[in-house]
């Protein structure tokens, strides 16, 4: 990664440097939150969920009710139940993270969406997209502030060889104007200037939604998996239907993360659903 966009925040002076980072770029590296035993005991837990969702295939075309592809060759995307390591509290609610994203987000923003990607050996270059167009559309001429981010964990180091992300810093600031409506995204990101999300495991990527990006093709032998956990202001109040917390893993749950998951279903031990 560049090295603008990678902030040491044990320095609490440094957050405001932090705040100012993202909000230029788009997105932020924190180096170091996880040490390599969580990493460790995310993969195993990640390939595990994957490898018995999709069987053997790892041709990225095939899916099930958690794993769909997505664009490109050999990328799948896959959502994650809220049950350890995932829902632990380190996983989705880190005090550095926590304080990180009450920053840009403003206090009692909360989980929208548990998703993840994975790159598998001889994937393709995706489109450049966004994973979210502008709060109000092409009514508003001018860029607004950050309402919701994607945190992505890697769950190995991501290198040019195995496909880390392609982004665009910056390009959340971009608003359309009619005469883009016929141009694509790929098209116009070949004009601007790009960065690899080369990060090593441990860090975590906060990246607004709206920014550009892409899968690119993983050239190594193992899969390139990342978790992609999305986060937005209070007042949103889209949330993805997979997005669900099991009673056991409320019960486990401290009241400040309860309420960073206060929009999501909690189900009864028997999967009916006891809150909304
Ligand atoms: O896996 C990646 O590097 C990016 C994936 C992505 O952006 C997507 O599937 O929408």
């Amino acid at each position: 990664m560049e090295e603008g966009g990678l902030v040491d925040l044990r320095d609490d002076e440094a957050l405001a440097t932090a705040r100012r980072t993202f909000r230029d770029s788009g997105m932020l590296v924190l180096p170091d939150v996880f040490d390599v035993g969580r990493v460790a005991a995310l993969r195993s837990a990640y390939d595990e969920l994957l490898r018995a969702e999709l069987g053997h295939d790892t041709s990225g075309g095939n899916s099930s009710d958690r794993v769909q592809p997505t664009d490109g060759r050999k990328h799948v995307q896959m959502q994650l139940p809220l049950v350890p390591p995932f829902s632990d509290v380190e996983t989705v609610a880190h005090p550095l993270l926590v304080k990180v994203l009450t920053g840009i987000l403003g206090e009692n923003f909360h989980c929208s969406y548990y998703n993840s990607n994975t790159a598998f050996p001889g994937s393709t270059y995706q489109r450049v997209h966004r994973d979210a167009g502008p709060v109000f559309g092409a009514d508003l001429g001018v860029p607004t502030p950050t309402t919701a981010v994607v945190v992505n964990i890697p769950l190995c180091d991501f290198t040019r060889e195995n496909g880390s992300t392609e982004v665009w810093p910056a390009s959340h600031l971009i608003v359309d104007s009619a005469d883009d409506a016929d141009v694509d995204l790929t098209t116009r990101a070949q004009a601007l200037a790009s960065a690899r999300m080369d990060v090593p495991a441990g860090s975590v990527v906060v990246r607004d939604l709206r920014l550009w990006h892409r899968g690119v093709p993983n050239e190594s032998g193992d899969a390139r998996s990342m978790l992609a956990v999305v986060y937005q202001r209070s007042w949103l109040s889209w949330r993805a239907h997979s997005l669900r917390v099991p009673a056991a893993t409320w019960r486990a749950w401290p009241d400040h993360v309860r309420s960073i998951f206060s929009a999501a279903p909690v189900d009864a031990e028997d999967g009916a659903s006891v809150m909304s």
